[in-house]
Parts: structure tokens; sequence; C-alpha cells
């Protein structure tokens, strides 16, 4: 498309010139030109993109189910591309995709754009390995394969033709998740106040709509006075779980293995201090066990990962290991989850699972 805009309006200014009355030779000076600019933007957005590859940081999959599907598209990817660094998982369920499943969902930066042969080439080269593919296009120019065996749908790779990145989510064997707990809020009032669904309350808070992380409307967990520091809380005593959830806000707490009066346990601050911290608390005691500097913006909305397995605390924010301790305590080895925030905070979107 872009060449024959170019000459378009290389012809327009042609005639103008012509018009004008310009010599043949000025004429021809002038087209050359506006070559020369065309070349030096489309190497300006060549740099851009490579920039943006470069600046990308890569992730490795720590989950079995993660290392499968990573170690199985890698390869095609950098084959086709060249290389691509895997910069984000997040754990979803996939219903665009057909998979009646909660698995996790990898997000790959290309070292440069996506073109229809890509996708093409893309589509074979899984084919190749037995997979049968489906293809569907969306108006907006995104393209999603879905691949299964005998009639399963058991992963699927996204993207749009232009993007400079990738999507595949699923596994590639039936790796078992268990989603203990989700909840989006959509099914409470506007301004609902805490107690509702699972969620007891404490400190309280409430049911807002706001501009969710995909850009709709949508109804979040709000806090935003001191009292609701410790807002609400979820009894459960569950051992060895992630706990997944979307927040922004400038004080965002999300409490893990809460004891069943919610009166010790663990919290992770992030806010508008410079650092995100690991807090144990016992009552009105608190002890800081782990701090590290913040590097997305609190006002925008984070994926929070945290995994608890054994007497490990491993922390993600947006698919970056931020915090990874120990903390071995016999009176914390299970318990639930919650939430508060002091000036403003949002939460949505929050999964507890287990992966096996
Ligand atoms: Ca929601």
């Amino acid at each position: 498309m872009r060449p024959n805009k170019t000459t378009k309006i290389l012809i327009l200014i042609l005639l103008i010139i012509l018009i004008a009355g310009c010599t043949p030779r000025e004429i021809v000076s002038v087209g050359l030109e506006i070559a020369k600019e065309q070349v030096r933007e489309e190497a300006k957005i060549r740099e851009e993109i490579r920039n943006r590859y470069q600046k990308a940081i890569e992730i490795e999959p720590e989950e079995e189910i993660e290392r499968e599907l990573h170690e199985f598209l890698r390869p095609i990817f950098n084959s086709i591309f060249g290389e691509a660094k895997l910069i984000d998982i997040t754990y979803t369920d996939l219903p665009a995709f057909g998979i009646k499943a909660f698995v996790p969902l990898l997000t790959y930066i290309l070292p440069r754009l996506v073109s229809e042969d890509d996708i093409t080439k893309i589509k074979a080269s899984i084919e190749d390995k037995g997979y049968i593919a489906k293809k569907y296009e969306s108006i907006e120019g995104s393209i999603l394969l879905v691949f299964g065996r005998n009639g399963d749908p058991l992963f699927g790779v996204s993207t749009t033709i232009n993007a400079q990145e990738i999507l595949a989510g699923g596994s590639l064997s039936k790796t078992y998740i268990e989603l203990l707990f989700f909840d989006d809020f959509e099914d409470y009032g506007l301004g609902q106040e805490a107690p509702f669904g699972y969620w007891k309350k404490k400190g309280g808070g409430r049911i807002e709509q706001v501009v969710e992380k995909n850009k709709k409307l949508g109804k979040v967990l709000s806090f935003k006075s001191l009292g609701e520091k410790f807002g609400v809380y979820i009894d459960k005593m569950w051992e060895n779980y992630f706990l997944q959830f979307e927040a922004k806000g400038e004080d965002v707490f999300a409490y893990f293995k809460v004891t069943k009066t919610a009166d010790a346990g663990y919290y992770l601050y992030s806010g508008w201090m410079s650092d995100i911290k690991v807090v144990k608390f016992s009552g009105k005691d608190e002890q800081v066990i782990a701090s590290v500097k913040r590097t997305f913006d609190y006002k925008e909305w984070s994926v929070f990962l945290i995994k608890l397995v054994g007497s490990k605390i491993s922390i993600y924010v947006n698919g970056v290991k931020m915090i990874d301790i120990v903390d071995d305590d016999p009176l914390l080895r299970v318990g639930g989850i919650g939430f508060g925030g002091e000036d403003w905070a949002y939460v949505n979107n929050v999964r507890v699972f287990k992966v096996k």
C-alpha cells in the first residue's frame, strides 16, 4: 500500500511543480528527495522495531506446562523470525481459542513485524508436527490459529498482521491446572459494600465501575480510605497455590497465607512508594521480609502473580520476577487471600489456582 500512496503523492507534487514552472532537472531532484525521505522513514521504523525488541526483557518459563509449550514454539518462531523473546506469562481461560480450561498464555516479542507469509509458515510448521489447525480471522485483521488433536483444541497462536507480538496459549498435553477460585466482580451491584460473594469484610471495600485492563468498562474491587488497608478476605485454607490478579492504585495491599480469622499472614504492598515489598504481620505487628524497586507505573493496570510453593514466595509483575524468597513459618503454611487499599486501589480478575 505504501509505494502506491507514495507514487500518487509524487505525481501530485510533480504536477504542482510543473504548473509552477520548474525545469525537468529540478523536478527530478525533488522526486529523488521524496524517494530518499521514504527510505529514511522506513529505516527509522525498522530501527524503532529493532530497539523495542532489544530492550525487551526475556523471561524463562518455570512450570512444566509453560516450558512444554515454549520449547515447542520457540524453535518454530526462531526459524521464521530469526529470533523471538518470551516476555510475559499469565494464566487465563481462553474461550476465544475454544479451550475450556485454565491455561498459561505466553507473549513473544519479535525483531520485526508479522506478515501474511509468516502466518502461513507458522501454521505449516505446527501442522508438520501432527496438529490440525483451524484459522480464524477478525475484521480488524487479527488472526487466530487453533491447533488440536482428535478434534480437541489444545493450544492457539494469535497475532495481527504488522504486529510485533505473538500470543500463544494452552498446553500440548493436558497437564492439569486446578482453578480454586475466580472473581471478576461483575456479579455484584455497583456501590455494593463488603461483604459479598466469598469475600468477608475486615476494613471494608466496595464494587465500583472503572475502565478495566482490557480498556472496557467493568466492575472492580475498590478501596479508598486508611481503614481499608486490609479491606476484604477469603478464609480458605489453601496450600501451595498461585494467586493472580490485576491491580492499580496509590496503595494496593494483596494478602496471602492469611489465617482463618485474618489476624496474621503476609501482604504484598505495591503503590506510589519507590519499592514494592512483602510484609509479614500478626495483629498490629509488622515486619518487612523483602523489598525491591518498583519498575512499573502504579497508576496503570499490572498483572500480579504470587506463587506460593512450600515456604517459597515468588512474585511476578507483568511477567517479570521481582521477589523470590524463602520464609519457613510453621504457623503460615496454608491460608486464604485478601485485598485492601489506602488512598485508592482497584483490584480485578482474582484467580487462585494450582499447577501440577
Ligand atoms: Ca471486572
